[in-house]
């Protein structure tokens, strides 16, 4: 077995037995036994830091709080999505899943909890958000502020320890590095898509750019990422069935983003956990670009042009373009936007079931989906 240099001087690897003391996952009751495995992560991944790392306590316990106050509270859609892509591959190959596959699928289900938890983490930073999950953003809190970026980092290489003491024996280690490695790359390139937008022009806001960024920054690691690592745990080695699953996750990505665009503007900061900061950042978002390139009479276009990007949050400026977006029936044309993208996806199943997939991978995400309001 392969030795590694950087760690096994100091406790090599276990082989066996890794998950034997975790909770059960119970498909029966899935956020409560789900949440009760980060539980155990949390535990296994800071145990040690005293010892391996010579963290003294105020830092190892630093580390605790700060992934007890970001991992937590949030949907966990991706988390439980790996779960259930896994245990419906796994059926479609004719053998019910193990209690420890359901437990490999849960440690996945939490690296992708994580990962998004950084992600969130710096990206609050750098949209200037006051709140998430319905609490303070982590580096909005008192004694936390510029530490948030060394915790972002923090959280984004725990998830590389786990992934190693759990799957390092696995023939599919390697994927998962590489499919950890290259989604954040691309999450981190639709990021830079977004901020860039504070140095071009409005005129420049495009349909077309929206869609490069929402692709890039939300689809992969939202969509994409959850099914493919339950097919690499159920054992899929063909590319081309990744292909064949990653066309409709990514449709279904980016009218995920055209959803949360939605919601920054319109749902209720309390059902939503987040203030919207779209209008105030100058975001490239779903309703601007179709507000002022297809829908805006002339003057509703220099009232953008003057305020967009300018005014602050919960401003009369802020509320105008959010009645503007109303007048000129966005509503409608979202709704519209929405029917159309569930039947591209739809479109993809002949393509999914031919590369030897269960439509059913595709389908129960797109149920759930659809229709969100929060
Ligand atoms: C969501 O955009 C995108 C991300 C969370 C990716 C962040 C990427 C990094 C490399 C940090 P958003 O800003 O619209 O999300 P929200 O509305 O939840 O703030
Ligand atoms: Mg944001
Ligand atoms: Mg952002
Ligand atoms: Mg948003």
């Amino acid at each position: 077995l392969h030795r590694f240099p950087a760690t096994d001087w100091k406790s090599p690897l276990p082989t066996t037995g890794i998950r034997d003391t975790f909770p059960k996952y119970e498909p029966k009751d899935p956020a409560k036994s789900f949440t009760q495995i980060c539980d155990s992560l949390i535990k296994e991944c800071t145990q040690d830091l005293s010892t391996s790392h010579e963290l003294p306590p105020m830092e190892k316990k630093w580390i605790i709080d700060m992934l007890e106050y970001n991992v937590k509270g949030g949907k966990m859609n991706r988390g439980l999505m790996v779960v259930q892509s896994g245990e419906v591959i796994i059926r479609s190959q004719g053998r019910e899943p193990s209690e420890d596959d359901l437990k490999k699928l849960a440690v996945l289900g939490w690296c992708i909890e994580w990962l998004q938890a950084w992600l969130l983490v710096a990206d609050d930073f750098m949209d200037s958000s006051q709140t998430r999950r319905g609490q303070l953003c982590w580096y909005k809190k008192e004694g936390v502020e510029e530490i948030a970026i060394n915790d972002a980092f923090l959280i984004e290489m725990l998830v590389y320890r786990v992934l190693k003491r759990h799957f390092w024996t696995e023939p599919y280690y390697v994927d998962l590095l590489d499919l950890f490695m290259e989604t954040t790359f691309q999450t981190e390139c639709g990021q830079l898509l977004d901020l860039q937008c504070k140095n071009i022009g409005l005129e420049d806001f495009t349909y077309k750019r929206w869609e490069l960024i929402v692709k890039y920054k939300t689809a992969f690691y939202s969509f994409y990422l959850p099914v493919a690592l339950g097919m690499a745990v159920a054992g899929i080695k063909n590319q081309s069935a990744y292909d064949a699953a990653r066309e409709p996750l990514l449709v279904m990505g980016v009218y995920f983003q055209a959803q949360d665009d939605y919601l920054d503007a319109f749902a209720p900061p309390e059902t939503l956990g987040k203030i919207g900061t779209d209008i105030q950042d100058k975001k490239c978002g779903w309703l601007f670009v179709q507000a002022y390139h297809d829908l805006c009479t002339p003057e509703q276009k220099a009232f953008l042009d003057e305020h967009y990007g300018k005014c602050k949050v919960q401003t009369e400026e802020e509320k105008k373009i959010k009645a503007i977006y109303e007048e000129i029936g966005l509503q409608k044309k979202y709704e519209d936007y929405e029917q159309k993208s569930f039947q591209d996806i739809m479109a993809y199943q002949s393509q999914v079931v031919e590369a030897g997939l269960p439509w059913e991978i595709i389908e129960i995400f797109l149920k759930k989906v659809y229709k969100r309001s929060k």
